[in-house]
């Protein structure tokens, strides 16, 4: 099973192998992977090789440890595109799970100066401040914090938030939402965070911070996301 001449690292091997067999559902989803002896025997490798191929699929997000417990196989991550413009809602509904929001924050305040230029807002203009845990079959995968100029959605009441956003937006409002700029970058999820997903610290990270335009290129949100890494993988097309 193994080629000892290969150039490709044993542990690579043990781990492609591992690889194919999660994907061939040999182990499936939430199931435990065999012991690290078992391994041992049955590749006929020290320990440490095997040790090193399983941390590799830890971190690669295919298995998760629980300690005490032994490695199990993950779920696989969802697959978001970047190209179009679409709601947390939208994603997870047209992957075939179901999504559910838990609003933790919902305030009227004045934001700080960097939100109130990109929402292109006065000194004092007033946001709202919504901050949801976003789910997807019941799992978490993603907090949000949200601000919306209140002059744009004059007298909005959390309950109209317990769904989608863009929803409300496109139905309720009748505007257009038209495009959005986003950032992307890695991180360490915080505490409070780490608390909100019900995750283990330390974690990746993915923040996205999003600006939306409604028709006529008039902000209408900026939001600051948290997506659970193990969770996510953003794909894009390109071209040249
Ligand atoms: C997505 C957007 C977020 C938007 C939300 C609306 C990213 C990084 N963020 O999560 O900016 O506010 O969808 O979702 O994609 P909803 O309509 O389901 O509330």
């Amino acid at each position: 099973m193994l080629d000892k001449q290969s150039p490709i690292p044993i542990y690579s091997q043990i781990e492609e192998q591992l690889k194919q067999q999660i994907q061939q559902g040999d182990f499936p989803i939430g199931t435990a992977i065999p012991s690290e002896r078992e391994l041992t025997e049955r590749f006929g490798v020290s320990r440490m090789t095997v040790r090193q191929s399983i941390t590799n699929l830890v971190n690669d997000g295919l298995l998760y440890r629980e300690k005490g417990r032994g490695t199990f196989v993950a779920s696989p991550k969802v697959e978001q595109p970047l190209n179009g413009l679409t709601s947390f809602t939208e994603d997870m509904k047209a992957r075939g799970m179901v999504p559910s929001n838990k609003i933790i924050r919902f305030e009227i305040l004045v934001p700080d100066i960097d939100i109130a230029a990109d929402l292109r807002l006065a000194a004092d203009d007033q946001v709202y401040f919504i901050e949801r845990i976003r789910f997807a079959d019941d799992k978490t995968m993603a907090i949000e914090r949200t601000y919306l100029p209140v002059d744009r959605f004059p007298g909005l009441q959390p309950d109209l938030l317990q769904g989608s956003l863009y929803a409300m937006i496109e139905n309720n409002q009748h505007l257009k939402i038209s495009h959005a700029t986003q950032r992307m970058e890695a991180g360490l999820v915080k505490k409070e965070d780490a608390e909100l997903l019900q995750i283990k610290s330390p974690a990746a990270i993915l923040m996205i911070e999003r600006i939306s335009y409604l028709a006529g290129d008039v902000p209408f949100e900026v939001v600051r996301s948290t997506y659970r890494a193990d969770r996510y993988k953003f794909t894009t097309d390109i071209q040249r």
